[in-house]
């Protein structure tokens, strides 16, 4: 039994709608103390998961909104406990007042993630659908929010369960045959599931190459602006995000420090990097700001090396060009060719090269177009991109696992070292969805084998 949380659903703007929101044995009883129905019936005796009309009343009784309430008895809700979703109108005064009144009628103030901690607890979903939840909410492409929908819905619980079911077998089998000799279970033959085991890794595998899509899925592709100073970077950073975020001025070297900003390229989204100028300098500000620059390519997903096209070449450009190539891809952009050209194409060992004047607009369209296609996510985002650092580890250990359980196998370790390992990858799965691994393996032993009859 678990007592009864209350918090506002809803964000703590004016809007139309503000949602308090219950969970727990009794919440509807709590809520009916708050929420009056118009009929005068109680809450509770409302049609389940029906909208019900009535006000809603402060500490002192009065009448503070005019509401909607829905009670959901468990274990069909969210949380699988008894629910209750107050509808109010959405003024801040009206939710702080009714949620304070919930406290005094005997709830209690939820902790953050409370509802979701809930519904994971009480089986309505696993850690992969609860971390999704979160996802969801603070998806901020289209694509990001399809990949974490489908994540809510069980998509990648339902890619591992195969793979872990697989395992638990194996493990439960293995101990079979060893806790209990006297029972008449099949030969233990680890080599025959070498083939399967393979397999499993080949998918984790996949599921791993999902995270560097993942990531840029759910942070935005990271490009860094490298090019000496006054080439135009932070004009160009101004001209993609759509204002002037940087300081822009005549002097060389004005952007000292590393500057971040988000942008959209269609349906992706970047985080766009205007780093200091490239440059061997005594000044010492600066000389770090150089560094950083280095150290922001290296970081990148893209480097744009942006050149001053009105100016020849020189050494600091080959410095820049060579710290744009630390980058896992580059390319470069002719700046200022509103001005006569001293710089050409065939010069940069770039590709591609877009031609633009960053002070006027102009020749954007056709970088950010290759951004966005470069970079849309060429995975479908059904759920099977794996967009969490946690769940990434967890995959990354048991794939770890699997592949020294296979190589004990090839030679031809004891089955116990082999076991071990696969236990460590079923471990680090059940991590993953949130299961107890010890359990599973019991129960199977029971279920399959019907060992002790
Ligand atoms: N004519 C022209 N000037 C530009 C262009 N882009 C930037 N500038 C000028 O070049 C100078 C340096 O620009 P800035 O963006 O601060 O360069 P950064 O040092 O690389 O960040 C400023 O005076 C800008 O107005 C361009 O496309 N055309
Ligand atoms: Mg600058």
């Amino acid at each position: 039994m678990s007592d009864v949380i209350a918090a506002i659903a809803t964000g703590k703007q004016p809007c139309a709608i503000g949602i308090l929101r219950l969970s727990g044995e009794g919440c509807g009883e709590i809520a009916g103390k708050v929420f009056r129905r118009k009929n005068g019936l109680p809450l509770t005796d409302a049609q389940p998961r029906s909208l019900v009309l009535g006000t809603l009343h402060d500490k002192s009784g009065r009448v503070l909104d005019q509401a909607l309430a829905v009670f959901c008895p468990g274990p069909h809700s969210y949380t699988g406990e008894d629910t209750v979703e107050l509808q109010c109108h959405g003024s801040p005064a009206v939710l702080t007042a009714g949620l304070e009144a919930l406290y005094q009628a005997g709830a209690r103030p939820a902790q953050p993630g409370e509802f979701t901690r809930r519904a994971f607890l009480n089986g309505q979903m696993d850690l992969t659908g609860a971390e999704a939840v979160m996802d969801l909410i603070e998806a901020r492409t289209e694509d990001m929010a399809a990949n974490a929908a489908a994540q809510l819905e069980g998509a990648l619980a339902r890619r591992l369960a195969p793979i872990y079911e697989g395992l638990t077998d194996i493990c439960s089998h293995y101990h079979a045959v060893l806790d209990y000799p006297d029972e008449e279970i099949p030969e233990f033959q680890l080599a025959d599931f070498a083939e399967g085991l393979r397999g499993d890794q080949a998918e984790l595998g996949r599921l791993l190459e999902s995270c560097r899509r993942g990531r840029i899925l759910k942070q935005g592709v990271r490009i860094a602006l490298v090019g000496k100073p006054n080439a135009g970077k932070s004009s160009l950073l101004n001209a993609l995000v759509g204002y002037d975020r940087a300081i822009v001025t005549e002097l060389p070297g004005t952007t000292r420090d590393t500057v971040e900003e988000s942008a959209r390229f269609g349906r992706v989204l970047a985080r766009i990097t205007d780093t200091a100028g490239i440059r061997d300098t005594e000044d010492k500000i600066e000389a770090l700001g150089v560094e950083r620059s280095r150290a922001a390519a290296e970081q990148a997903d893209l480097a744009i090396f942006v050149c001053d096209a009105a100016v020849p070449l020189d050494g600091e450009d080959r410095e820049a060009m060579a710290a744009a190539r630390e980058a896992k891809q580059a390319i470069a952009v002719l700046n200022k060719t509103d001005l006569p050209q001293r710089v050409f194409r065939v010069q940069l060992p770039f590709d591609p090269i877009f031609a633009v004047s960053a002070a006027r607009g102009e020749g954007l369209a056709p970088l950010c177009r290759w951004i966005e296609e470069r970079f849309a996510p060429d995975l479908p985002c059904d759920g099977s991109i794996l967009t969490n650092t946690r769940q990434a580890e967890a995959v990354g250990r048991a794939a770890e696992a699997l592949g020294r359980a296979l190589e004990a196998m090839e030679t031809g370790i004891t089955p116990d070292a082999v076991l071990t390992e696969l236990e460590a990858a079923l471990e680090a799965l059940g991590e993953l969805t949130g299961r107890t691994v010890r359990e599973d393996i019991t129960n199977r032993i029971f279920e399959r084998f019907c060992v002790g009859k």
